[in-house]
């Protein structure tokens, strides 16, 4: 018997050991933040369950009102946003809430309040559902700045203020991938156990990939420094193999692959939609986080996505995440694009 693979197989590394022994790096630490995160996955494995038993429990399809983006909103979304909404503020660690689901930001009962500010998409990727494509649940973390005078301040802050930030994908296995700024750790759900146990210790996306993901049908309204690099992609012109082209719609599949396989991940900029589509508190900064603490980047075609000043609660950006070379090539074709004008 090789005992020392039975003893990993017997010693799990379930989510809360893993961040109660990252609590030890912060000794003045009271817990607050395992707490918080052990409400946050225990939204994740509501939604899990959810997700699973959908198209049994008639769950998909319509639930006959639209989100404040105008998108027709699904039973599972409003359920979703439910769950964590309620999960957040019984956590009593929580101050200020903002989802995607919601216009305006929740403003937690001064007798439940913590220190912590959440900004979550509760079930992103929803016109995925109904086929059943991997979707997910995305979050960011800060902390109040001044307990005494919450204002949205607390939750327009840039991205480089950002404490923890994750998704959980709910898939053909559901995924939760947590930094707490330390690195990124990939935690697997254990249906038996009940628990997400470390499958994915210290995520690194490759330094260069070999896939770009993109939706080509904007293509035609696309600027010059995106078109450019989608041909470079498809017609290297180095003597390279040109890329795979992986597209799956739904943000959270679509950057969990790139964190594994590295590549590049775009939404870009383009005619119709000058800010792109994604929202820059409940997508693209806790994914930028993410790829950055994987040592990937993350880019929006002007700055680092993370340097973003956000202004409004539902704001959208373009975004270019990814390999750190790969984004390296799009930085130089916006630098070139813009010392040409
Ligand atoms: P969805 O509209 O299905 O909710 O922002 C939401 C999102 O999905 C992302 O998950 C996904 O990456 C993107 O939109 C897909 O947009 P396109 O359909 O325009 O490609």
């Amino acid at each position: 018997m090789d005992h020392a693979a039975e003893a990993q197989r017997t010693d799990l590394m379930t989510i809360t050991r893993h961040v109660l022994n990252e609590q030890g790096r912060h000794p003045e630490s009271r817990g607050d933040f395992t707490i918080l995160l052990s409400h946050i996955v225990l939204g994740c494995k509501f939604v899990a369950s959810a997700v699973n038993k959908a198209g049994l429990a008639k769950l998909i399809g319509l639930a006959g009102e639209t989100n404040v983006q105008g998108e027709e909103q699904k039973k599972l979304d409003v359920l979703s946003n439910e769950v964590f909404v309620k999960a957040l503020v019984s956590s009593g660690r929580t101050c200020v809430l903002v989802s995607e689901e919601n216009e305006e930001a929740i403003f937690v009962d001064p007798a439940l309040r913590g220190k912590y500010c959440v900004c979550f998409d509760p079930l992103d990727g929803s016109s995925n559902i109904d086929c059943g494509v991997s979707i997910g649940t995305i979050f960011g973390i800060y902390m109040i700045k001044d307990k005494d005078n919450v204002t949205l301040g607390d939750v327009l802050q840039p991205g480089t203020d950002m404490l923890a930030a994750g998704y959980c994908m709910y898939g053909s296995s559901c995924t939760l991938v947590l930094s707490t700024g330390n690195g990124v750790n990939g935690f697997t759900l254990d249906p038996s156990l009940g628990e997400f146990i470390l499958t994915h210790p210290n995520i690194k996306v490759p330094k260069k990939g070999k896939i770009y993901s993109v939706n080509e049908g904007n293509a035609k309204n696309w600027d010059a420094p995106t078109a450019k690099y989608v041909e470079k992609c498809k017609f290297p012109q180095d003597g390279s193999s040109p890329k795979s082209l992986r597209y799956i719609g739904s943000m959270v599949a679509d950057i969990h692959r790139t964190l594994l396989y590295g590549g590049i991940f775009l939404y870009p900029a383009d005619q119709k939609s000058p800010n792109g589509k994604l929202r820059v508190l409940y997508e693209v900064f806790p994914m930028s986080f993410l790829m950055e603490q994987a040592g990937g980047q993350a880019f929006t075609g002007k700055q680092r996505a993370l340097e973003l000043a956000p202004t409004k609660l539902h704001e959208r950006s373009p975004i270019f995440l990814g390999s750190y070379d790969d984004v390296e090539e799009i930085k130089a074709l916006y630098a070139s694009e813009a010392s040409a004008v």
